[in-house]
């Protein structure tokens, strides 16, 4: 290697190698400039194998200048990483900042179930009426279940709820009926009360029937109370729900309990009365059975017929929050799922 050319290939291949680690991109590109330079086979050592055939003096003349390469090879590479670590530092700063000094988001804030916010607006609205609202206990005995309204032992009409017996001859209270029963027994005459809450029915469940659910009983007992009275108060109840007048129908319906009873049916507002699955696809949902208290029930609750009278309803409040919400499934509404509640 003589001398002068060995001087030069070094400061060649010293900016050679500077170039590269200079041009490099990323620590990627940067690894590969340091193995051309440093590494094994890299260009320096290249050169220090060549060292051996040199003479001593001029050995350690070259080996200095090629320690000078290695240095300066080595502190540009270590600031090429430098660079590099800052560039990710500071991309990785700003695509996660985070003003810490803007308030908490807080906990997620809940809301009513829709069939609570129904509830409470028909307690606001029958209040207004003056109607008290009285709750009932969901385990009922089978006196004030079935006996009190009219419905013995042996009745064809205890087939129409079917039962879940509890064991010393209670039951799961399959309406909320018996908070009527309670009403009068307590308060007696004249009565105006409401009793919202669940009921429960052995019930194969589909779009429309649940085996939990919700109604809401109404009751008032006075003075020749006529079937009028009764119509008054549920428009009333439908248009404060509904918002608007809804087409309703009354048929003749029997319950043991009221004498005469009527079903009164709204026309489906899932279909507007084409027919679905909520209807049954006969355009009508059945929504609030009613009619004028039977005499033997006053009677059989201490108060006597012959003074006094009433009517009674008893609304399905789940089959409600369905109407006035849209929801074509009654399982939605106690399925849990947040995705369906927060819509409401
Ligand atoms: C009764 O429960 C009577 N106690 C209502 C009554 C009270 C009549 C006072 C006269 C005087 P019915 O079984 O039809 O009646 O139920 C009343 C309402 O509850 C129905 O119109 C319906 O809206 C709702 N309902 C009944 N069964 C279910 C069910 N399985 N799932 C959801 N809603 C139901």
């Amino acid at each position: 290697m003589p001398e002068p050319r060995a001087d030069q290939s070094i400061q060649e291949l010293e900016s050679r190698c500077l170039e590269r680690i200079a041009a490099a991109r990323n620590a990627a590109e940067l690894e590969t400039a340091r193995v051309e330079a440093l590494g094994r086979k890299g260009g320096i050592a290249q050169f220090s194998k060549e060292m051996g055939k040199l003479a001593p003096e001029e050995r350690a003349r070259i080996g200095k200048l090629l320690n000078g390469a290695r240095e300066r090879l080595e502190t540009a590479i270590e600031a090429g990483l430098k660079r590099f670590a800052e560039e990710t530092l500071r991309a990785r700063l700003e695509s996660e900042w985070v003003d810490v000094t803007l308030p908490a988001p807080g906990p997620r804030r809940g809301h009513l179930h829709p069939i609570t916010r129904i509830q409470r607006e028909l307690e606001e609205l029958f209040r207004s009426l003056g109607f008290a609202v009285l709750d009932g206990p969901e385990v009922e005995t089978e006196y004030h279940n079935f006996d009190a309204l009219n419905i013995p032992a042996d009745h064809p009409a205890r087939d129409m709820q079917d039962t879940f017996w509890l064991e010393g001859g209670n039951l799961l209270r399959t309406h909320t009926s018996p908070v009527q029963v309670r009403g009068m027994e307590r308060l007696g005459p004249p009565l105006r009360m409401i009793a919202p809450g669940r009921a429960f029915r052995n019930e194969s469940v589909d779009a429309s029937h649940e085996h939990t659910f919700y109604q809401l009983e109404g009751m008032m007992v006075d003075r020749e109370v006529s079937v009028a009275h009764l119509l008054y108060f549920m428009k009333t109840l439908l248009a404060a729900i509904f918002g608007r007048e809804v087409t309703v129908r009354l048929r003749p319906g029997y319950f043991p309990f009221v004498e005469p009873g009527f079903e009164l049916d709204v026309q489906c507002l899932i279909c507007g009365g084409a027919g679905c699955p909520v209807c049954k696809q006969s355009g009508w949902v059945e929504l609030l059975p009613c009619g004028l208290v039977n005499p033997k029930v006053l009677r059989m609750s201490g108060i006597d017929p012959e003074e006094w009278n009433g009517f009674a309803f008893g609304l399905g409040l789940t089959r409600l929050a369905m109407m006035r919400y849209g929801i074509d499934d009654i399982r939605h509404l106690q399925g849990g799922d947040l995705r369906f509640l927060e819509q409401f």
